[in-house]
């Protein structure tokens, strides 16, 4: 039995982000660890909150970046390419971007981080639901 609740626990920890309540990224940008959140799980049409932390690699959190959230969605029959930016505001040790998704489907993001006039980028997509 107790082997029972230790392998069950560690299926717990193993499927974590499956349950966690944000969506979640994590990924390097040349030498910075960039997390990304969205507040809806999965993202939804219309507004959606995006939280960015970044740390550079002595794990610093970086506060003196320029960032912006480019998110698109290629040409499909009836719908030009839609090209949408938003800034993101720091805020404590994170910047927080608004993102407004116009309708569902799977859509391009990148962000990307401006600091010392060099930038990076980290993509993802998201599926919007
Ligand atoms: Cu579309």
């Amino acid at each position: 039995m107790k082997r029972f609740a230790a392998a069950l626990i560690i299926l717990l920890l193993a499927t974590g982000f499956a349950f966690a309540k944000d969506y979640m990224v994590m990924k390097k940008a040349g030498s910075y660890t960039v997390q990304v959140k969205l507040d809806k799980n999965p993202p939804v049409t219309g507004l959606n909150k995006m939280e960015i932390s970044i740390q550079d690699n002595t794990g610093a959190n970086v506060t003196d970046a320029a960032v912006t959230v480019d998110y698109s969605m290629p040409a499909m029959p009836g719908m030009p390419a839609m090209n949408y930016k938003a800034k993101a505001e720091l805020k404590g040790s994170r910047y927080l971007a608004n993102i407004n998704f116009s309708m569902s489907g799977a859509w391009n993001i990148n962000v990307k981080i401006t600091r010392s006039g060099k930038t990076q980028s980290v993509k993802f997509n998201v599926d919007v639901s």
